[in-house]
């Protein structure tokens, strides 16, 4: 057997760089990098000496990295991936919060932390976390229920089973999410003969598994039985890329469709059978499809509190039935599983179903909602005014054009979007599943790099801009634009109106009048921006909001436009709202003792509301 000698940093570079996709280009595209002791002195050496075939990314912060890299593979439905390398300690433990981020999404990304040593000669190391009672635990440990795949490297020939196990599940349709290597800072130098034929190029396929037919068969007499079903949308119709197909059968079998978060944009707006989104921030016309409803089906969706309006959403006598490429997600709610590829399945089963066509669904409901989201986005005729997030929502509709991505993950605008935005196919980007502060602009910026021709417009609140907003300058470093759209109300405004329109609570450290300070914030969110190199700019109105939009298309660089808006409620958040007839409950706790009777009235409602959960399962 031929060998070659190389550093076991050396040899994961080298054996990185030659995973393939069927198209011919890398797996994973590059590594982002923060070095400090555990991975400067190997793999930084590493990545230097393959820097021609395998390029690093330096960022600001080791989470927003993180974010960067899940936003690519989300913008590549799963078909590639990027890696981020992270020093021992607090540099790992950065990456956590981004790892269950990607766990949640079920988002392939590739984690190397570095670790203690493995020899422990010099220990405690720098940043090393001692555990008293156990010598095998280091800060990575905290890797473990976040990674879909976690692996300690204490030898230099534990990466010829570790790296191939890595990409195995991160292209797993169905166990996909972050693989985790935590890389012993000593081994990552150490020298070992590898095989040659390790590093020969390697072709990642993803499989898209067909369903099992008793299973279709089951299914498919449910249906056929079915006078009203509905289709419940996830992302797992999108990362099957099954969008086309879904059309087909909706139109086929004639069956409204609603969409989660992680759903919307994968049937077009304009298709006859497309009523919008689901549950808590969805549409009345889905809702009301989904409360008639004697069948539900679950296409790739993983049934979450807020698609199904915290399980009380589906009618009491409804059946429910579950397409799914994991068993897990299709068991859920006592579903009639029919696990398989979400395509190659739906396609199977409108062959079993024939001619079967259910009742016609309520077109006029549709067309209501449709009207209604032309209502809250509709040009505010005072511009000196605040407006509210629908109609900055709507500025950017009417700015931009069929390249448009929305893109967000926490606050107001994600309840707001999924209810208004219009998307064209692919053009709405929704981390949803963990909802984390933070992601939005480093998100932009990897969604930027997944889908360079689209026009990316980054939503973010005051808050989550505060929260995490440094990889700016890494995309003005790297010539990466995208537009932010940041919407100033002073505060958490979605999460005060959860407190004292959800909970009965009392307005309390939410909104900056809120909270215990001695003056109130007069933060320049603009210049804070152009310090980092953005092309900053504050608008007052949605007029030159949309005018500031056009502009941007023309930058290499990121835009960041500022909006003061009015904090008030709003259709999607699930709550006592102006949304009328739109959304639906939402299961958040209330206190069962109070001393104010608002609080004691809201948690008798309360007690009604969940009285109508389906426990099953
Ligand atoms: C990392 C993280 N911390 C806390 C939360 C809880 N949370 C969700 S939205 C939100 C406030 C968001 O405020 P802002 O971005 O200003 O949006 P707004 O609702 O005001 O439009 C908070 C605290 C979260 N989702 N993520
Ligand atoms: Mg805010």
């Amino acid at each position: 057997m031929s060998t070659i000698r190389l550093t076991a940093a050396q040899a994961m570079v080298k054996w990185l760089s030659v995973q393939m996709t069927p198209e011919g280009e890398r797996y994973i595209d590059g590594m982002w990098a923060i070095f400090g002791h555990g991975n400067v002195a190997g793999i930084g050496e590493a990545l230097h000496t393959y820097r021609d075939v395998f390029p690093t990314w330096r960022g600001q912060n080791e989470q927003t990295m993180a974010h960067a890299a899940i936003a690519y593979a989300k913008a590549k439905k799963r078909t590639r991936a990027m890696a981020v390398t992270s020093s021992i300690g607090p540099g790992s433990t950065n990456v956590v919060t981004a790892a269950a981020l990607a766990h949640v999404n079920r988002l392939p990304l590739l984690i190397v932390a570095g670790d203690v040593f493995a020899t422990r000669r010099p220990d405690p190391v720098l940043q090393q976390v001692e555990d008293f009672d156990d010598g095998t635990v280091s800060a990575n440990d905290c890797f473990r229920p976040v990674s879909r795949y976690f692996d300690r490297i204490t030898r230099p020939e534990h990466l010829l089973t570790a790296l191939p196990r890595a990409l195995r599940t991160m292209t797993d349709p169905a166990n996909c999410g972050p693989a985790t290597l935590a890389f012993c800072q000593d081994v990552q130098c150490e020298a070992y003969d590898y095989p040659v034929e390790f590093f020969e190029p390697r072709v990642w396929h993803i499989r898209r598994p067909r369903p099992d037919l008793a299973e279709l068969e089951r299914v498919a007499d449910l249906v056929r039985a079915a006078k009203r079903p509905v289709i419940i949308s996830g992302g797992g119709t999108v990362y099957a890329q099954a969008e086309a197909t879904l059309a087909e059968f909706a139109s086929a079998h004639r069956i409204p469709v609603a969409e989660t978060q992680a759903g919307k944009s994968g049937l077009p707006q304009d298709h006859p059978m497309n009523f919008g989104a689901s549950g808590v921030d969805g549409s009345a016309a889905a809702n009301a499809a989904s409360q008639e409803a004697d069948l539900v089906i679950g296409v790739g969706t993983r049934f979450q509190d807020f698609t199904t309006g915290s399980r009380t959403l589906f009618g009491e006598g409804a059946k429910l039935v579950s397409i799914n490429i994991h068993g897990y997600d299709a068991a859920k709610h006592g579903a009639e599983s029919l696990v398989g590829d979400a395509k190659v399945t739906l396609e199977a089963l409108s062959e079993r179903l024939g001619d079967y066509r259910a009742e016609e669904p309520d077109a006029a409901a549709r067309e209501d909602w449709l009207r209604a989201v032309d209502a809250y986005c509709a040009r505010p005729e005072d511009q000196a005014a605040k407006p509210t997030d629908g109609q900055v929502i709507g500025a950017v509709q009417r700015a931009t054009g069929e390249d448009a991505v929305a893109m967000c993950a926490a606050g107001t605008m994600p309840g707001a979007l999924k209810l208004l935005w219009k998307p064209s196919q692919g053009g709405y980007h929704m981390e949803y599943g963990y909802s984390c502060m933070g992601y939005e602009v480093a998100g932009a910026m990897g969604l930027k790099l997944g889908a360079p021709e689209r026009d990316v417009i980054c939503f973010v609140g005051d808050g989550s801009y505060m929260l995490a907003n440094s990889e700016l300058a890494t995309a003005v470093m790297r010539r990466i634009p995208f537009t932010v759209v940041l919407t100033d109300n002073r505060g958490y405004g979605c999460i005060n109106r959860l407190q004292t329109m959800g909970c009965g609570g009392e307005p309390f450290n939410n909104m900056y009048v809120d909270c215990n300070v001695e003056v109130q914030p007069e933060i320049d969110y603009a210049m804070h921006a152009a310090s980092m190199g953005a092309h900053a700019v504050k608008v007052s109105g949605t007029d030159q909001l949309e005018a500031e939009l056009k502009a941007a298309r023309s930058r290499d660089i990121p835009t960041v436009l500022v909006i003061e808006t009015v904090a008030k409620d709003f259709p999607g958040t699930g709550l006592e709202t102006s949304a009328g007839e739109h959304g639906f409950f939402w299961d958040v706790a209330v206190p069962e003792v109070s001393e104010r009777a608002k609080q004691r009235d809201r948690f008798e409602e309360y007690l009604g509301q969940i009285a109508k959960a389906r426990l099953v399962n």
